[in-house]
């Protein structure tokens, strides 16, 4: 009996040892301890013996139960610990390997010309003011000395939001907004998106302006020129002619646009190969923004006494800036977001 009691604790050591997953331990848990399992027909048995051996018997088998049940949970453990290993093992990372790149981005063509055109004037000592994209016609209009009616309100082609609101044709309103809450001096840029129902090679319904103006108490045409030419020299070339043609703004007395002379051919109007030039079209000269001294009846409208104050103001056009600058012919380039043309300017 002694001997078949070692065999079994063998047999199940043996067994035990070959189990490699979960099932395979619970299935030898019927085999043994279940209700027909081997052990548990060997306590059942028991009562068969005779009594002076039961008690050492009895014990020898509870010991033999202990063992098989502390055998299993060894060797789940162990199993469980296997699992582990192998899932580190093969699901390890390698972390020196290079990883995928992602494609970095670029600052787009006319904000890198805004940036600049604004650092020109922050240097100068000028502040940066925004306004809303949707303005009233007050702001937009009204304000700027063009009362309803006005043929200057045909100069640009204006979409409606709603009865008294427009998308802004320019940046101007802004000049209004930050006088009628401040007093001079003021020397001020406003940056931003303005809209129009315009759209060909060069112009575009959404397109950006920089405005600015300076308001104190003595100044004057010249000071205008001499901003506007150091300005524009800095944008460009620092030998590049700058030209002042007389014109008309209702919101500005005496009016001004401002030309360029032509960077792509230097001013020739023509190429190396005497071919005429494709930015200029052969004019030599390139217009890049409007400018004038502010009219007396605005400073009225924001409350100013136009004897005692006196201001320029501008209005450049991003977009054209940029097309001289990179030598670009269509405006429509901007805003396609056509990835090989954006890439050239990272
Ligand atoms: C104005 O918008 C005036 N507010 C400028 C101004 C401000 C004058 C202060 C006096 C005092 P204009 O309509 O000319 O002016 O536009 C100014 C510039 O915007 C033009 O020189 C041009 O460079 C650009 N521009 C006009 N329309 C378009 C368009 N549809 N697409 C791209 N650029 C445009």
């Amino acid at each position: 009996m002694e001997e078949s009691l070692q065999a079994v604790r063998e047999e199940i050591l043996g067994r035990i040892g070959h189990c490699t997953t979960d099932q395979e331990i619970e299935q030898l848990r019927v085999e043994y301890v279940g209700r027909k399992g081997k052990l548990t027909l060997l306590l059942r048995g028991l009562k068969d013996i005779p009594s002076e051996q039961r008690p050492q018997r009895g014990a020898e088998l509870n010991e033999l139960r202990g063992f098989f049940e502390a055998e299993i949970e060894a060797r789940l453990k162990a199993l469980k610990r296997g699992e582990k290993e192998r899932i580190l093992r093969e699901e390890r990372v390698d972390i020196t390997l290079p990883g995928n790149r992602s494609e970095r981005g670029g600052v787009h063509p006319l904000m890198l010309v805004m940036d600049e055109i604004i650092d020109v004037f922050l240097r100068m000592g000028f502040e940066v003011a925004r306004g809303p994209d949707i303005e009233d016609d007050y702001h937009n209009f009204e304000a700027l000395n063009m009362p309803k009616d006005h043929p200057a309100r045909d100069m640009q082609d204006t979409f409606f939001v709603s009865g008294d609101h427009v998308l802004r044709t320019h940046t101007s309103p802004v000049q209004i907004r930050v006088m009628e809450r401040r007093k001079p001096p003021l020397q001020v840029i406003v940056p931003g998106a303005v809209y129009r129902h315009d759209d060909d090679a060069t112009h575009s319904p959404m397109f950006h302006q920089v405005e600015g103006f300076m308001v104190d108490s003595h100044i004057s045409f010249s000071d205008l020129k001499g901003v506007l030419t150091h300005v524009l020299r800095q944008i460009f070339e620092e030998k590049a002619g700058v030209r002042f043609r007389p014109s008309f703004f209702p919101f500005t007395e005496p009016s001004a646009e401002i030309d360029i002379q032509c960077v792509l051919c230097s001013g020739r109007g023509r190429t190396g190969e005497g071919q005429l030039c494709r930015v200029c079209k052969g004019s030599a000269w390139l217009e890049i923004l409007g400018a004038g001294m502010i009219d007396p009846a605005v400073f009225r409208f924001v409350g100013y006494d136009p004897e005692k104050v006196s201001g320029f103001a501008f209005g450049m056009g991003v977009e054209r800036i940029a097309m001289l600058k990179f030598g670009i012919e269509d405006i429509r380039l901007f805003f396609q977001n056509d990835l090989r043309f954006l890439k050239q300017f990272r």
